[in-house]
């Protein structure tokens, strides 16, 4: 192969080219760097020593990228495996919500891993060469058959699961151990048991205030159904550990659910609807007692005492026999400074 150059040719086959040398010389400069551009980079990326700091630098990368998404997470290393769910929940049916999550989940990463690994595969296998444009491939049946039906096998699959298990949660039972009214108000609750009426036919209840945090008592392993209805604006009955809230509405609406709480303990409860100024401090506690400390529980209210005598007499005592969870809020109505 000749290494004469263009310009090398043409001085030589023409003497009298009549080139001065500054243009002999800016013509040979062009020549150079445009066969530069068109082997020098692809000679230099081809070589080993190129290729295996490129592979430490997407190493390299890659390593940085995984620590900044675990640390950055802020999760514990127990808490990456619930994928961003809360743990496993008090109810029956948070397990089963749970059980879905994380199904949900381990498939997304398969697919997700599986699509990752086909882009950098194509990334590294047909990355640019050359300035030849690389063969084409378009209307391949078999492949856009592929794209289209296993998106709708993912989306069915999903949406079978999810229809199953949303029925369960959402079934109100036919007859339930214990019925609860729940009221909400600007920004209290208010717990009234069905068929348990106290003194004078009044129906046995616990309600807040400014200053007294209401405890929501009810036994484990008995079906509950809560009966939701608001005095004002639109509120949301929420307990993070039996993870599932609804909306409470004001006027002709009443909101049901059926929980059966599984495990003894308190919890506490909040409003999940934006509702007012004091809506952040719209708490109550969900107290999970045994059916025994129930019964004692609702004679004792029946008998007119108040809820903290009530449990009292259900065997709580000190500390205990007011919410343990959250605190009533301070209204501060008498600061003139911001709060
Ligand atoms: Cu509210």
């Amino acid at each position: 192969m000749c290494d004469s150059s263009s310009v090398d040719l043409v001085v030589s086959a023409c003497p009298g080219h009549g080139l001065s040398n500054d243009a002999e010389a800016l013509l040979r400069r062009q020549e150079h760097v445009v066969a530069e551009r068109l082997s020098g980079p692809d000679r230099q990326r081809n070589t080993p020593v190129r290729r295996r700091r490129t592979a430490a630098r997407l190493l390299g990368l890659a390593g940085t990228g995984i620590a900044l998404v675990v640390s950055l997470t802020g999760c514990s290393v127990d808490d990456i495996f619930y994928f961003g769910w809360p743990k496993g929940g008090i109810t029956q049916h948070s397990q089963r919500m749970f059980d879905m999550w994380i199904g949900s989940a381990i498939a997304a990463l398969v697919v997700g891993v599986f699509v990752w690994a086909l882009i950098f595969w194509c990334v590294v296998r047909y990355r640019k060469r050359g300035e030849e444009l690389p063969p084409q491939t378009r209307y391949n049946l078999p492949i856009e058959l592929l794209y289209s039906v296993a998106p709708f096998l993912v989306i069915s699959v999903l949406f079978y699961y999810t229809a199953i298990i949303q029925t369960d949660v959402n079934k109100i039972p036919e007859n339930p151990d214990v019925t609860i009214s729940v009221t909400a108000f600007k920004w209290n609750w208010e717990f009234s048991y069905d068929g348990q009426n106290g003194p004078g036919g009044v129906p046995v209840s616990t309600v807040g205030s400014s200053d007294y945090i209401p405890v929501l008592v009810v036994p484990v392993n008995k079906t509950i159904v809560f009966k939701l209805h608001a005095e004002d604006v639109i509120h949301s009955f929420w307990v993070p550990e039996i993870l599932f809230k609804r909306d409470v509405f004001p006027g002709n609406v009443v909101n049901k659910f059926a929980i059966t709480v599984e495990q003894t303990g308190p919890y506490v409860g909040r409003c999940a609807e934006l509702c007012g100024t004091y809506h952040s401090m719209m708490n109550f506690e969900l107290r999970a007692v045994t059916p025994e400390q129930y019964e004692k529980f609702i004679t004792a209210k029946k008998a007119g005492k108040t809820t903290p005598e009530a449990l009292a007499a259900a065997g709580f005592s000190g500390k205990d026999l007011y919410a343990t969870t959250t605190v009533p809020f301070e209204t501060k109505r008498d600061a003139n400074t911001a709060s």
